[in-house]
């Protein structure tokens, strides 16, 4: 069971967000340490917490991390596409549903890998159907510099339905790191990195590090079958179908219902953060 007096704090980055955004790969902020994934392949991955929340005494992000909350989008995203490789201020479109675009549920493909090498506690998240829809981990400290944190998960293959144009599916993974327990009204920069998409959730973040900034995953259609890499099993080909052109990238985000839902730690019933 965990207590407020067991969790310590977090901190922020001097640098803007819009800055690091532009260069994320060098930088520490918080991201999946595989970001693209082939498709049809299960893959071993790390949330990456690179610092902590900000200390304004010191102005730097050294307020200690004491625990993290994770969301993967469930089938009920919001679905947007693009031309594939279009520029980024190419607005999107709105693209149906998650099942358009993927085999299967469309959901509950990331699990936790058990761990307490960082932090004492951690609970799978699950939507009403039993579907795995993030995860929490929290208890202990985690300096806010000079060290990199890595909670490891996975998630099984996901593959692109063959009759549709997406070239690439892009989950939106929301991230809060936390730094000390507040309710929602109590967030700011010295308490949490709220590494999330702005869509009118508790934890858009506005003006917080980390606001419309969130980690995400990219899956990648397989057009050309087995890739050098694998050698154990044929991966078969899934080309696009020649009516696609250049095909379609996709992205998918949760909705401001479902990060409501499913970013609050929740420790054997009992809402631990944000505190109500
Ligand atoms: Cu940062």
């Amino acid at each position: 069971m965990l207590s407020s007096t067991s969790f310590k704090k977090l901190a922020l980055c001097s640098m803007t967000t819009a800055i690091l955004a532009a260069s994320q790969s060098g930088f520490a902020h918080t991201r999946l340490q595989t970001s693209t994934i082939l498709e049809g392949t299960r893959v071993y991955n790390n949330v990456v917490i690179g610092h902590g929340c900000h200390n304004a005494t010191t102005n730097s992000n050294s307020n200690p991390v004491m625990g993290t909350s994770v969301v993967f989008p469930d089938s009920t995203a919001t679905v947007t596409s693009k031309p594939a490789g279009a520029a980024a201020d190419v607005a999107p479109t709105a693209a149906g549903s998650v099942t358009d675009w993927l085999e299967g549920a469309g959901e509950g493909y990331s699990k936790k890998v058990y761990s307490k090498d960082v932090f004492s506690a951690e609970a799978q998240k699950t939507n009403s159907l039993g579907n795995a829809v993030g995860f929490w981990t929290g208890g202990g400290s985690l300096p806010g510099i000079g060290y990199t944190g890595l909670f490891p998960f996975k998630t099984d293959a996901v593959s692109i339905k063959p009759e549709s144009c997406a070239k690439t599916v892009t989950f939106v993974v929301p991230i809060s790191d936390v730094c000390e327990l507040t309710p929602v009204s109590g967030f700011s920069d010295e308490n949490v990195n709220m590494w999330t998409p702005t869509v009118g959730s508790n934890f858009d973040g506005i003006g917080l590090h980390g606001e419309n900034s969130p980690a995400t995953l990219k899956v990648v259609r397989n057009t050309t079958g087995t890739p050098a890499t694998l050698t154990s099993a044929e991966v078969k080909a899934n080309p696009l179908p020649a009516s696609c052109g250049e095909g379609l990238d996709i992205t998918i985000t949760p909705t401001a219902e479902q990060i409501n839902r499913d970013m609050p730690a929740i420790d054997n019933g009992v809402q631990v953060w944000p505190v109500q």
